[in-house]
């Protein structure tokens, strides 16, 4: 297969320069950490290593250097579609190479081979009480297939650690080619009285997703932008750090994906595009369905604040201006559907919530990140049900999390272990004990 040679003669270029750095420069000092940053989440200290992507505060993300426009614009594209091949993406972020249109066709066809859920899988989610959320169902599918690691059974007869990329590479090509028809299966089974669609071979992984949801075109290049632009956001959010901290212990990428789906329910991170659609219907209920004057939402913003609740879709940990995801989807937007109600009400939060934000004074950034847009545009094309939005984030988000794991391993990065203090310590350290 292209990508296996492509990423062995990348990770063979790659090795040296990851030893040398240990060997010769082990002790030079990268970021030092404070007592604000040992209590509050470790933000802003430079203890991890990712070659798959860099978040800069203000430019945003780019996949293996590239920008997300540039990275749509160069990828190869799916004939009679605007958007290119996840295949492409995934192809680009494993091995750091612009692929060709015959490097994709071969990945597309690897994962086709390798597609199939297990029907066992099938019955554990069909078991599972019907109000269950769907990101614990896509994480307890994930881990039912754990069974099938490769990695398990190449270990246990005695693999050597240069080699544990291969079988983690099997395990990983295996996961993505099952995502979406597992994430597909829940739809169907939890919001459409368990009436699943079966996979059609001749589709690409993002029309195959769309024809597996049963939502028409133009939702299969919907899904191929969604899937591209959750899939990484270098190492430090919970859901990759989560994934790469269970994968440090060796434990497979079914384990690893599992944490990783974990991590990315929380509110705070992927849930949040449920949380802006729960919200904007709140706001719209009360509204009666008519667009409210700036005046009026001004007053919806201040009132969640003032409960003590967050804006979600607005803030974020590294960014300081608006994230480029976001505003790659509110251009699909303008173009797409700029008459849609609730594109109205997203697009006058980002024209009031980010002075209200300074205003009020404690958000770091008051801009809108990724989260804020994403939902509209899924409820534009007739997936409704907001909690099944945060499942669509973590298939796109196991492009980044995984590729990163087989990189992982690859380089031979080593058990996670940050060392903790206690309070008396710190008190002893800054003096006041
Ligand atoms: N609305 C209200 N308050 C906010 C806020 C928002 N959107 N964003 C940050 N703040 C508050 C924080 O809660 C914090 O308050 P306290 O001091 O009372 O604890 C203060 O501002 C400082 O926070 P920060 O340093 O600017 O932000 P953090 O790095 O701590 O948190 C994030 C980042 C994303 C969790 C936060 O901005 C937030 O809660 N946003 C809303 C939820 C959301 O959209 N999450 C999705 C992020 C993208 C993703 O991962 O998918």
């Amino acid at each position: 297969m292209a990508l296996k040679e492509t990423l062995e003669r990348k990770i063979e270029e790659w090795r040296p320069r990851t030893a040398r750095l240990i060997k010769e420069y082990g002790g030079v000092k990268v970021s030092d950490v404070t007592v604000a940053q040992a209590i509050g989440g470790a933000r802003g200290v430079r203890c991890l290593v990712t070659d798959i992507s860099y978040l800069d505060p203000n430019e945003g993300i780019r996949f293996r250097g590239y920008t997300i426009p540039e990275t749509l614009a160069m990828l190869p594209k799916v004939p009679g579609s605007e958007m290119p091949y996840v295949e492409g993406h995934i192809y680009l972020l494993l091995t750091g190479e612009v692929p060709t249109e015959e490097d994709v066709a071969d990945l597309v066809q690897d994962l086709k081979d390798r597609s199939g859920v297990p029907q066992y899988v099938f019955d554990v989610l069909r078991a599972m009480p019907s109000d269950t959320h769907p990101m614990t169902m896509f994480s307890a599918g994930i881990l039912a297939m754990q069974r099938e690691s490769e990695y398990v059974k190449a270990y246990n007869e005695g693999l050597g650690k240069m080699d544990h990329w291969q079988p983690t590479l099997e395990d990983t090509l295996n996961l993505w080619a099952r995502l979406p028809e597992l994430g597909a299966f829940i739809y169907r089974l939890k919001y459409k009285g368990d009436t699943p669609i079966a996979p059609d071979p001749n589709l690409d992984l993002g029309g195959n997703f769309a024809h597996m949801m049963g939502i028409d075109e133009p939702y299969d290049d919907v899904a191929r932008l969604y899937f591209i632009l959750h899939s990484d956001h270098e190492s430090g959010n919970v859901s990759a750090h989560a994934g790469h901290l269970v994968a440090s212990a060796l434990s497979d990428v079914y384990y690893a994906a599992s944490a990783m789906i974990d991590g990315l329910a929380g509110p705070l991170h992927g849930l949040a595009n449920q949380e802006v659609l729960r919200w904007i219907q709140g706001v719209m209920e009360k509204m009666g369905g008519e667009v409210p004057t700036e005046e009026l939402m001004k007053e919806f913003v201040w009132e969640t604040l003032n409960s003590g609740q967050v804006i979600p879709g607005f803030g974020h940990a590294v960014l300081r201006k608006t994230d480029p995801r976001y505003a790659e989807q509110r251009n699909f937007c303008l173009k797409h559907l700029p008459d849609d109600p609730i594109f109205k009400y997203v697009d006058m939060l980002y024209q009031v919530v980010p002075p209200i934000l300074e205003k009020q004074g404690k958000a770091k950034n008051p801009w809108p990140n990724v989260d804020a847009q994403s939902g509209v545009i899924q409820w534009h094309y007739g997936l409704q049900e907001y909690d099944f939005y945060t499942v669509l984030f973590g298939i796109g988000r196991s492009i980044g999390v995984l590729s990163n794991i087989v990189w992982d391993r690859a380089l031979g990065y080593p058990i996670e272990r940050p060392k903790s203090l206690t309070t008396p310590m710190l008190e002893e350290v800054v003096g006041i004990s």
